[in-house]
């Protein structure tokens, strides 16, 4: 995504390998079994240097069951493809982040929930995890520069999320956070930047069926630069929506205000439905390329998703939906 810079200043790169590393301790069990047998300075250093190389202590619950109810007819992006292009601008603005990705730390890893509910609590994401009923969807997933994948998602409805936080009768919206860690996440270190990433949806559209909170993908935990652990896939609105490596769930009366939001308003909206007839004030969006394919191919109105969620919109039309 482009945006026009604010001059910020530089901040010295630092040495991105924490001092001190805690794993959980399934994590540790699962992982830590060959480490007994070295040196403890070798083992450090391997703890150290293969964090990103330990075994996802939710692997066993992958490939989740399809639901056949979410699939499409466009093939599926091969994974090679949608794991090397990526957007995740805490790490850098380029689509090739996925190595940079990999000193993301996903264990342990604390999911907030806040704001309007009857109890604010914090819930590890493995427990979190085994508290839902896993499946898979195939989803096309659109973004605002004009590119599109398909992608097999696994996780769990928000509505489930979201039920699972009880929240009172007066919260309006779900305003989402992705981590903050600028040590790990270069991207972070731009002060331009109005970091943490947030994200945010109307209570109705977080409990639409189509809302989905994705803990895998292409069969197994999600890959770092996909948004690992726990990322929002809410595929009738433009990509920047669907907010990676959630560590906050807050419930709220007020419209939550998106980074991309906050840095250019005129071109990132709350809403941000994917309209072909809308254009972006830089570009059309009447097409999209197809990563992977080499074809380009017609927008579909909420990106092919309006039997689903265009009655969500209704009594809205005032609002600027499309962008
Ligand atoms: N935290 C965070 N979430 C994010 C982004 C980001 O930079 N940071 N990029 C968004 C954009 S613009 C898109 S298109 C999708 C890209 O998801 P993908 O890399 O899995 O295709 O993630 C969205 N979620
Ligand atoms: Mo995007």
């Amino acid at each position: 995504m482009t945006v026009i810079r604010r001059r910020g200043w530089e901040i010295p790169e630092r040495l991105a390998t924490p001092e001190h590393l805690v794993f959980d301790r399934r994590a540790l069990l699962a992982g830590g079994a060959s480490l007994l047998a070295m040196t403890p300075y070798a083992a450090q250093a391997q703890r150290v240097g293969d964090l990103a190389n330990l075994p996802d202590p939710s692997a066993d619950l992958y490939p989740a069951k399809r639901n056949e109810k979410y699939t499409i007819e466009r093939p599926i992006t091969a994974e090679k493809i949608n794991t090397n292009y990526n957007n995740f601008y805490e790490f850098n603005s380029s689509k090739n982040v996925a190595a940079q990705a990999q000193k993301l730390p996903i264990r342990p890893w604390t999911v907030k929930i806040d704001g309007m509910v009857e109890k604010p609590i914090e819930i590890g994401i493995d427990e979190l995890i085994r508290k839902m009923t896993l499946e898979e969807r195939t989803y096309r997933h659109r973004c605002v520069e004009a590119w599109s994948m398909a992608i097999a998602w696994s996780g769990f409805p928000f509505a489930k999320l979201v039920e699972f936080a009880k929240p009172l009768g007066s919260a309006k919206f779900v305003r989402m956070e992705t981590f903050m860690d600028p040590k790990v996440a270069p991207g972070q270190r731009q002060t331009w930047y109005p970091w943490p990433y947030v994200e945010g949806l109307t209570m109705a559209e977080a409990t639409n069926e189509l809302a989905f909170l994705a803990t895998g993908a292409y069969g197994k935990p999600i890959s770092k630069q996909q948004g690992a652990p726990l990322r929002l896939a809410v595929p009738w609105k433009y990509g920047f929506k669907s907010i990676k490596s959630i560590v906050r769930f807050s419930f709220t009366d007020k419209q939550p205000k998106g980074m991309w939001e906050k840095l250019q308003a005129s071109e990132y909206g709350f809403w941000a439905n994917v309209n072909p007839a809308v254009p972006h004030p830089r570009w059309s969006q009447a097409t999209e390329e197809v990563i992977g394919t080499g074809e380009r191919v017609p927008t579909q109105i909420f990106n092919g998703y309006g039997e689903y969620v265009a009655g969500l919109y209704k009594g809205l039309e005032k609002e600027r939906l499309w962008a």
